[in-house]
């Protein structure tokens, strides 16, 4: 076969400046990948190719095309990428990054699914609130501007250290140092960057790497303590740890090194996720200061001066609203990796089975062929008459689809509805100077250098 013809299978666009061997590292940026990979549809199309070293993906932006690689018959979730590097370097065999295949999937998800039905947020609603409160308290007494993503990321942490492992982590204490979460920020960020690094760039950036080693330890050294305590004190709690620990009935317990992966998988994918989401939402809402009003007046419609209560969540509309909409142009967990089971057809050409194609939720949420020509805009009114599960050829997946979909959704929505409306109560937030949104990649998204005045509602 001549070298003509090998090429000549590639049939999808893709970028034109691309280095044999390496493939297309100057077409995508290694800060920001995803922001990159939308930029790049813009010129190649919704559907094109993407290659690094030997992975090669397509990288699809349409709801049209979305919507046939969602489907479950034809396609299944592939660990690739980032997702491949935070298995090695991070969380082992989480729920996030463990195959299909790996039993340890099937028995994790059975012994955690009970901890994140909807009935279960009722028994972390008081340490969310809680937590909420704490960092009110902290925003009342603030004279200076202040970090929204790094205080949302204590907020994040906070919660789940309490709600999901019983452990009082201390970010919300008024001389708390960042150490913790900007460690987490920082290995993630890690992960993000090495996914479409060359096999020798980690011998470059040494610090980079004596860095990474050292955040890695401290989070796992937190993960390992978590459980050693609870088995000192023997302690039994209506938690996630505790149902880790001893399964139930008809459960066995995980195996005791898989835990330690569980909870860093939880730190991962469910702490600056929910940080960003609820950073990207107080953007929108102090470029249009009325959405603070709005969200007040439905707190105070439903609960009067009364803390906002379990039931009252899920009666927040407008709140939801605002969230939904930050979602869609913003999916903090910006895309998710496929792969074909079958030989089929995809934008008119053959593919065969075992092809990996990447979902740019960023893209799809933001087509207009699915959601019109205001698609770029934020306008929380388009969902007042549509689910967000209903939409338009139901593309709309800030958590993902099928059974490896977000385990985690119900205790973000909850946790961001209740911390927007609380906090909405007490606060306006004030743009500090400039008011344009920078965007920090680390394999989720969160707005960067974002600061704010706080203004104490009258
Ligand atoms: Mn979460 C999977 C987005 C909050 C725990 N999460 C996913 C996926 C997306 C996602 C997308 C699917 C990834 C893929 O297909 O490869 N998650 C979010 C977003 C938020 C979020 C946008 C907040 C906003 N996630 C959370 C929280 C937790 C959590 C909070 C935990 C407390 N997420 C997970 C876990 C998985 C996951 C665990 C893997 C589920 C599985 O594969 O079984």
């Amino acid at each position: 076969m001549s070298v003509h013809t090998q090429r000549a299978a590639s049939t999808f666009p893709h970028p034109r400046r691309r280095l044999p061997g390496l493939g297309d590292i100057l077409a995508v940026s290694t800060a920001s990948p995803t922001q990159s990979e939308f930029e790049l549809s813009k010129e190649l199309g919704p559907i094109y190719e993407l290659k690094f070293g030997t992975q090669r993906f397509l990288v699809v932006t349409s709801g049209e095309l979305a919507k046939q690689v969602n489907n479950e018959q034809a396609w299944s979730k592939l660990v690739a990428g980032p997702f491949l590097s935070m298995r090695k370097n991070l969380t082992g065999a989480g729920l996030l990054t463990a195959a299909n295949s790996d039993p340890l999937w099937g028995h994790a998800n059975q012994v955690l699914r009970p901890g994140f039905v909807p009935q279960a947020m009722r028994r972390y609603h008081g340490a969310m609130s809680e937590c909420v409160n704490g960092l009110s308290e902290l925003w009342a007494n603030q004279t200076k501007s202040i970090d929204v993503s790094r205080d949302m990321s204590r907020l994040t942490l906070e919660v789940i250290g309490q709600a999901g492992f019983g452990t009082e982590i201390g970010a919300l204490r008024p001389d708390y140092d960042y150490g913790f979460t900007d460690s987490l920020t920082r290995a993630l960020t890690n992960v993000s960057r090495s996914a479409n690094d060359l096999p020798f760039s980690q011998w470059i950036f040494r610090s980079r790497l004596a860095q990474f080693r050292h955040d890695t330890t401290e989070l796992r050294a937190f993960a390992q303590q978590v459980i050693e305590r609870r088995h000192a004190t023997g302690e039994r709690r209506n938690d996630l740890l505790d149902m880790m620990l001893h399964g139930s009935d008809a459960l066995n317990a995980l195996p005791d090194e898989n835990i330690a992966d569980q909870v860093l998988t939880f730190l991962a994918a469910g702490n600056d996720t929910t940080a960003g989401l609820l950073s990207f939402c107080f953007y929108y809402m102090s470029q249009q200061p009325e959405y603070f009003a709005a969200v007040r007046a439905e707190v105070e419609d439903l609960c009067g001066q009364e803390p906002v209560g379990f039931e009252d969540v899920a009666r927040l509309k407008l709140t939801r609203r605002l969230i939904d909409e930050t979602l869609r142009l913003w999916p903090v967990a910006p895309g998710y990796f496929r792969k074909a089971t079958a030989d089929q057809e995809l934008a008119g050409r053959s593919i065969p089975r075992g092809t990996v194609v990447f979902v740019l939720t960023l893209g799809v949420h933001r087509d207009e062929g699915t959601w019109g020509h205001d698609a770029d805009a934020f306008d929380p009114a388009r969902w007042e008459n549509s689910k967000p599960a209903s939409n338009p050829n139901r593309v709309y997946k800030p958590f993902g689809t099928g059974p490896r979909a977000c385990i985690g959704r119900m205790f973000a929505l909850h946790e961001a509805t209740l911390a927007v409306a609380e906090l909405s109560r007490r606060f306006t937030l004030n743009t500090a100077g400039s008011s344009e949104l920078h965007v920090h990649e680390m394999l989720t998204l969160k707005p960067e250098g974002f600061s704010v005045r706080v203004q104490p509602v009258a």
